[in-house]
């Protein structure tokens, strides 16, 4: 087993991990990256498409996603259209005075493998049996095996960057971690098609349940329907699929929405779950490893990068500086952002979905939820905030 000193061992090379990988080793400070999963399997990923404007200017200022401001769309917002009522736009321009940006977790993935090419991160791919020891000890050790040979690393901190099934959180003694978990009893669609997208983002409201445009480029669109759990993709012919965003869609918005094969169709189910803490010892978790929200609220990649965010500052801190104040409150200081963003996916799911087998009063709550929304410019502000992640930036 070939050994490895280094200062930090991340576990998953997703957005979470490769953003950290990159900015430490851009500081100087030593790092490997361990990811199960081949490189053509983590590019091939689609998810999600829509950036906070703290994201973006993260993104910007690390110098690490050199397309964004070509490839990204800037947005003044998302659109919410309700059958048999006006729509309204989510309009973070005009009530934060910042923009979202749409840009797809799979570009964001490119550049940042194309950046670690260039810098030559340690970056383990296709790693397995992977064993983790001594979190509470000051040098833990990872061993793994790798098509390259197997290792042992030793390191100052472990960071599970391993995504909502990864292992590192089961490190975290059961006695003091807590779990705080909702399972939806729905997924959603999606499909992504080579034709032009609607204008905007819009999430749709209609009595047969929720639907959503996106969009990744100028020829390039994203759609999805919410779907029972009980059947799979194969079940959705694009055909079918059409048919059924067609009709949730209100008539102005399906007569703008250009149909097409579709180039990929997959099917994710939704949940939110947050674990806490998100330290213990000398593991720190984050991104989806730590907490995971229905995509409602395009929070999901929002929140991984705003982990890692704080978590570079405080490794950086603690490295140049000697300090460990932030490392101390990083749980503390991330998990504030969480429980809003998942207050917020919670809010927005539950307004947009119909849940199987409800009591018909909650259409009526539903509806009346959204009326007071189109009503009072105090909640459109509040939500343009929280739909920004302004209110916590
Ligand atoms: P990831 O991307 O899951 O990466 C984790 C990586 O860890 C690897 N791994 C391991 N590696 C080594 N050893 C092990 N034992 C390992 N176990 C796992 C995995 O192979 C993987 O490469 O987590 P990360 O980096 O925290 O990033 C999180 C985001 O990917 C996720 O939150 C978003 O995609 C969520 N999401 C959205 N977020 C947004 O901010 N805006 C959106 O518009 C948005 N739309 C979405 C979404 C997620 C969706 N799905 C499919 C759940 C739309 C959808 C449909
Ligand atoms: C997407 O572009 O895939 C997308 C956009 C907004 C969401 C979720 C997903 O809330």
């Amino acid at each position: 087993m070939e050994p490895i000193s280094t200062q930090v061992a991340i576990v998953g090379a997703g957005p979470s991990g490769m953003i950290l990988a990159l900015l430490l080793q851009m500081a100087g400070v030593d790092c490997v990256v361990l990811e199960r999963r081949a490189r053509a399997d983590v590019l091939a990923r689609i998810r999600a498409g829509v950036l906070e404007p703290t994201a973006v200017e993260f993104l910007r200022e690390s110098g690490l996603i050199t397309r964004l401001d070509r490839l990204g769309r800037p947005r003044n917002g998302s659109r919410i259209a309700w059958q048999d009522r006006p729509s309204m736009m989510i309009d973070v321009k005009r009530w934060t005075g910042t923009e979202m940006m749409a840009y797809g977790q799979t570009f964001l993935t490119e550049d940042l493998y194309a950046q670690s090419d260039v810098l030559g991160t340690r970056l383990f791919e296709e790693v397995s049996e992977l064993q983790i020891a001594g979190i509470d000890s000051p040098r833990p050790t990872l061993e793994f095996r790798s098509p390259r040979g197997s290792y042992r690393v030793t390191c100052d901190y472990v960071i599970g960057c391993d995504g909502a099934r990864g292992q590192c959180v089961s490190l975290i003694p059961e006695a003091n971690r807590r779990t705080f978990e909702r399972v939806y009893p729905f997924g959603w669609l999606g499909i992504m098609s080579e034709t032009p997208p609607i204008d905007d983002f819009t999430y749709i409201h209609h009595a047969d349940g929720f639907a959503l445009a996106a969009q990744r480029g100028p020829n390039l669109s994203r759609y999805y329907v919410q779907t029972p759990l009980d059947q799979g993709v194969e079940a959705w012919s694009d055909d079918r699929f059409w048919k059924t965003f067609l009709h949730r869609a209100p008539k102005d918005i399906a007569e703008q929405v250009v149909t097409g094969p579709s180039i990929e169709k997959s099917l994710a189910p939704l949940r939110s779950r947050v674990v806490e803490p998100m330290r213990w010892g000398n593991l720190f978790l984050a991104g989806d490893a730590a907490h995971v929200v229905p995509p409602t609220g395009a929070k999901g990649l929002n929140l991984a990068i705003s982990d890692v965010r704080l978590l570079s500052r405080a490794l950086l801190a603690h490295y140049n500086d000697g300090t460990d104040d932030l490392l101390d409150r990083y749980s503390q200081d991330a998990l504030q952002r969480v429980w809003a963003a998942s207050n917020l996916s919670w809010k927005l799911t539950r307004l947009l979905h119909v849940f199987p087998g409800e009591p018909s009063i909650d259409a009526r709550l539903r509806l009346c939820d959204y009326e007071q929304l189109l009503e009072s410019e105090d909640l459109q502000r509040a939500l343009a905030r929280d739909y920004a992640g302004a209110s916590l930036a």
